[in-house]
């Protein structure tokens, strides 16, 4: 059966995603009802916008006493090292994302909870995968985070079938948003390129011109994950691994997009190590799954969201924050 979903704590709540997802989950649960944690100390407009708290997730006791003091029933685990800041060091990337995940899930258990929501990632793939990348398909990565996405999506299977926890998961493509900028991922040259673009009108981009990835706008990966929590556990088939596609485009067309409305935009491209990471990825997934199962259906496009993203990223410019 499905439980309710009362009380919620996300962590890595300053990240990327993690901002827009509290801001999110407090519009519709009510903010006294989301603590947001993080392992950095939160700025002070986050900290008056409702509960936080510094967590570092790999500290097991910590966690215990935050999801005990708040009766947390529901966990949106974002806190990871991504693909790009994993690669300079493995280990901290497995201590922490590996870590983090036992600790949540066996916090889960303790305390008989009703939900946890850990996202996986395209990383889960490694070169060879056919495109689009199907929902069944050998998991072969060659980074260390996507080795942990997938041992992170088998830990969160096996806690369903060994513990009856609910655990549910999507494997995130690369995420593009103008609110928080994304921290050592290999997507992320797909929202400098928006921030330089307003700035300076040129950008110097790390993958080749002809890189192809999929791609998701912000306000479909919000939807996203909580669609996913929300859904009738009965109707999952799946659990922690539900490929979910939005759009997929080469840098090249992401420029050109761009170009449509500053028409002098200049990029070159200058391949860094990160470009080997890229390649080892799909360009296209099958997310047939996540659309039957729980009725995933993304909304922007390439276009749409370029134009959501320059409106947005000219407006902090005018303010003069970015
Ligand atoms: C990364 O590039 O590491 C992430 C991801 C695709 O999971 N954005």
């Amino acid at each position: 059966m499905t439980k309710p979903i009362e009380r919620i704590l996300v962590t890595g709540a300053l990240g990327q995603i993690g901002t827009e997802l509290v801001a999110a989950l407090r519009a519709r649960y009510g903010t006294e009802r989301v603590v947001a944690t993080d392992v950095r100390e939160a700025p002070q407009a986050f900290r008056e916008s409702g509960p936080f708290h510094t967590l570092d997730v790999t500290d097991l006791a910590a966690l215990e006493d935050v999801t005990t003091r708040y009766r947390i029933d529901t966990v949106f685990h974002l806190a990871a090292v991504l693909s790009a800041t994993g690669e300079k060091d493995p280990v901290r990337c497995w201590e922490i994302n590996m870590r983090g995940t036992m600790n949540v899930l066996r916090t889960g258990v303790a305390r008989g909870m009703a939900r946890i929501l850990i996202p996986s990632s395209i990383a889960v793939w490694g070169k060879g995968v056919p495109s689009p990348a199907p929902q069944e398909s050998a998991l072969k990565p060659t980074t260390m985070y996507g080795v942990t996405k997938v041992a992170g999506e088998l830990l969160g299977d096996y806690f369903v079938r060994r513990f009856n926890l609910d655990v549910r998961g999507l494997r995130y493509p690369g995420i593009i948003s103008a609110e928080t900028f994304p921290g050592g991922g290999t997507t992320d040259y797909a929202v400098a390129i928006y921030y330089d673009a307003v700035r300076y009108g040129r950008y110097t981009c790390f993958v080749r011109e002809d890189t192809r990835l999929p791609m998701m706008y912000m306000p479909d990966c919000i939807t996203a994950i909580i669609d996913l929590a929300e859904a009738d556990f009965a109707s999952l088939k799946h659990h922690c691994d539900f490929n979910v596609g939005s759009m997929s485009f080469s840098a090249g067309e992401l420029a050109a997009s761009i170009r449509r409305h500053i028409p002098d935009f200049t990029v070159e491209y200058k391949p860094d190590e990160r470009q080997i990471i890229a390649d080892s990825w799909p360009d296209e997934v099958d997310d047939s799954a996540a659309r039957e199962e729980w009725g995933w259906r993304p909304r922007y496009d390439l276009e749409a969201m370029t134009a959501d993203m320059l409106a947005k990223l000219r407006e902090k410019h005018a303010r003069g924050e970015i």
